[in-house]
């Protein structure tokens, strides 16, 4: 009898947390143990008090730093959050596809155009954080999100934690999947899970055979879309392999179909693999066809490019309506949660490319609960699954899953459950080929009673479980309350990250504004005020214009001061720019109502801050 075949026999009810076993390997759990030993403080003996009784002290006494960032995403608030992790403190918040006025986005004239230029939408529905790798490891350079509300692709740059690209992504309408191929983020892939017409411009409306959804393979550096290839049915979510070559996306609708019913009626949905080299070769030789302005490669079933020795997109059978896709640390598999079936199926990447029927390549099929939806890793060979009808994480052993295929062993090492329904969830550095092993974050759609009632929208509730100890098993430390809607995050070592602590005026195109330097410049209607500020004053105390004036304001912080920000705030035109120590930024309008407007300065930033303001004088004509 192997020691990890009890867990089958001795398996309590379905809805019972199952009790901690001895499961793990020794190795595993020495390597735990150490560290433990080697964080600050994570084991108390203390009772907190939770219900849970966990004695695992997540607390960041004040003062002291988090030893992760994670980066959560907002839906369809259209944001990202970033907070530490383990003390789930909120740390920032990064506006992406709406404006924000407390971080100046979508104010000053660079981040409104950037928003106008990708569609001039005022919202967006964030899901999937990415951070960029090099050798499969996080770099600290950007972090990628999708809108799947209007088929875009955002970057987010890490050294000043703020939107600086989007692309409006051609032939996608509701871009969900994001994420990298690794090892070394060649591409950023957007995941269309919309099928429309092809190109969308009210042709086949009514047609749904001839809609298609395609993946876009997006080049992080220029954010243009390289290539697109498009499938059969619809798809959901994605995941690169860590070696360049394969990249997975989950799939439902299989039957092309348009209503829920006509989309549930067949057995099996697919999970697609797309051979990235071989479609690169394919867009080389030309056998692609330009819509939208972007080449786009037949990826569906009977396509000529699916037909000879090495498909372009691997079509593999799996049970009805699967949602999540990841792939395990090693490369070796990847995993994707049934949804609407109790198991998950494991592809072996490497049999993949040797197997004459994809289907050949799933080694695994895992029974792990109800609803599974997304899968994490500890880099100790487990696998953790959210179970959303269940309200459950099952932490499973992969190796052992991959075994029960053959000899029906159980891979389950045990349930905990979560509050409640969770989607996705989180496990520190799980995307990376090294994950800690240490932090997992539940991301629960529902928090029912857990908190103070707020009224009829309740937030969600982000749950910080430990499972860095095997023997003592999963511990539920926290929960957060969150807005609505986090839906995947990347949780990623701090020292990784290395943030600006004031600008670089070399990193943008403004004109700095130095102390002596602020004019205003009337020419032909135009007026042209260039203003420096610091405490405890802009560089023009006041600032005469003509009704009718198109105005363009040139304004710098020219503190080298950390943390000391400034900003001009017009009232009655709808203006407030951020300025943080060293950044420039410029912000257009039209003076169209004579009167006197008190600009002023919103962050608090000395003790004569409110002095801190200058008169916006505009003349009737
Ligand atoms: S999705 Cu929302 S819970 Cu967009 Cu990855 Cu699964
Ligand atoms: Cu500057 Cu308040």
């Amino acid at each position: 009898d192997s020691s990890e075949t009890d867990a089958g026999t001795e398996r309590e009810p379905l809805f019972d947390r199952i009790p901690r076993r001895d499961f793990m390997k020794a190795g595993a759990a020495a390597g735990a143990m150490g560290s433990l030993a080697g964080c600050t403080g994570l084991l108390s003996d203390q009772d907190d008090g939770l219900a849970s009784a966990s004695d695992v002290d997540a607390s960041v006494p004040p003062g002291e730093h988090d030893d992760y960032y994670a980066f959560l995403s907002g839906g369809h608030s259209g944001e990202i959050r970033v907070y530490g992790v383990p003390s789930m403190r909120q740390l920032m918040r990064i506006p992406v596809f709406g404006r924000e006025s407390a971080r100046g986005y979508g104010f000053d004239d660079r981040t409104s155009e950037m928003l106008e230029d990708a569609g001039g939408y005022s919202w967006g529905d964030t899901h999937h954080p990415r951070v960029s790798q090099t050798d499969n490891d996080y770099d600290g350079r950007w972090a990628f999100v999708n809108d799947k509300a209007n088929g875009r692709m955002a970057r987010i740059n890490l050294k000043y934690f703020e939107t600086d690209a989007i692309v409006d992504i051609p032939n996608q309408q509701g871009t969900h999947g994001a994420c990298c191929l690794l090892p070394d983020t060649k591409y950023v892939f957007g995941v269309g899970e919309f099928r429309v017409p092809m190109p969308n411009d009210g042709r086949d409306l009514t047609d749904p055979d001839s809609y298609t959804s395609t993946i876009a393979a997006i080049d992080p550096e220029t954010m243009n879309v390289e290539w697109e290839v498009l499938v059969d049915g619809n798809m959901d979510n994605g995941d690169g392999g860590k070696e360049g070559r394969w990249f997975f996306a989950t799939g439902y609708n299989s039957e092309n179909a348009t209503t829920e019913s006509e989309m549930s009626s067949s057995d099996t949905d697919w999970l697609k693999a797309f051979d990235v080299p071989a479609i690169e070769e394919a867009v080389e030789n030309g056998q692609y066809e330009e819509i939208g302005g972007v080449p786009v490669v037949d990826g569906t079933r009977d396509s000529d490019l699916n037909g000879g020795d090495r498909p372009i997109v691997r079509y593999i059978d799996v049970a009805k309506s699967p949602h999540g896709v990841s792939v395990t640390p090693d490369n070796k598999y990847a995993i994707a949660s049934g949804k609407l079936d109790p198991t998950c199926s494991v592809i072996d990447i490497e049999q993949l490319a040797e197997v004459d029927d994809p289907n050949d390549a799933i080694v695994g099929r895992p029974s792990l609960g109800m609803g599974p939806l997304h899968t994490a890793y500890d880099g100790r060979g487990h696998a953790y699954t959210t179970l959303f009808i269940d309200s459950q994480v099952v932490k499973w052993d992969i190796e052992a899953a991959v075994e029960a295929e053959a000899q029906s062993e159980d891979p389950v090492v045990e349930k905990i459950d979560v509050h409640y329904n969770p989607g996705h969830l989180i496990a520190s550095e799980s995307y990376t080929a090294d994950p800690q092993g240490d932090w997992l974050i539940s991301l629960n759609k529902l928090s029912k009673d857990r908190f103070l009632n707020v009224g009829p929208q309740k937030p969600e509730n982000d749950q910080l479980i430990y499972i860095g100890d095997d023997e003592e098993g999963m511990q539920l430390v926290k929960d957060t309350p969150s807005y609505a809607e986090p839906h995947d995050a990347s949780i990623v070592s701090a020292d990784k990250i290395q943030p600006a602590d004031i600008y670089d005026p070399a990193d943008y195109e403004e004109e700095y504004v130095d102390h002596g330097e602020s004019e205003v410049v009337r020419e032909d209607g135009r007026a042209h005020v260039k203003m420096y500020s610091t405490r405890n004053e802009f560089g023009l105390h006041e600032v005469t214009v003509q009704e009718g004036d198109e105005v363009t304001m040139t304004v710098t912080n020219i503190e080298q001061t950390p943390d000391i920000l400034h900003s001009l705030a017009i009232p009655e035109h709808d203006i407030n720019i951020k300025l943080a120590p060293q950044e420039t930024r410029e912000v257009t309008f039209t003076a169209d109502e004579p009167g006197v407007y008190w600009m002023y300065c919103a962050f608090f930033c000395s003790a004569l801050h409110l002095e801190m303001r200058s008169r916006l004088i505009v003349e009737p004509a």
